[in-house]
């Protein structure tokens, strides 16, 4: 079997994390190496890699991600704005192959992203 990811530890109680929400679909916790003041991952319990693994039936997840990204963004209190981003694949800087939304707020952001 594949060695369980990162973040599939966390979801499993197996390694810390500071987790800010939950629901019975996703968890949300502090980026280790935050990039903003504010910088939330949020991941759906349901194991998939990435982007390019998504089916037909993660159509709901996918939405309830962003629901919850929103509902942290106003209990973060992120009332100038913030981002949310999805890397895919090696080349884009995924570096956890868990899908994961990261949720960076709390700054001017630039665009376009490195
Ligand atoms: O983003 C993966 C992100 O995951 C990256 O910003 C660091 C973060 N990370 C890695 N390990 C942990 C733990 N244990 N807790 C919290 N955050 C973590 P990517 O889009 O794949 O580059």
């Amino acid at each position: 079997m594949a060695e369980k990811t990162i973040f599939k530890k966390i979801i499993d109680g197996e390694i810390p994390a500071d987790i800010v929400y939950e629901d019975d679909q996703s968890l949300a916790f502090r980026d280790v190496n935050p990039q903003a003041p504010t910088h939330i991952l949020i991941i759906p319990r349901k194991e998939i890699a990435s982007i390019d693994h998504l089916s037909a039936e993660d159509e709901q997840v996918m939405g309830h991600l962003f629901l919850v990204a929103q509902k942290i963004a106003k209990q973060e209190n992120l009332t100038d704005g913030y981002r949310t981003i999805i890397n895919c694949g090696e080349g884009a800087g995924q570096t956890v192959f868990h899908l994961h939304v990261h949720l960076m707020g709390g700054r001017n952001l630039t665009w376009p992203p490195g």
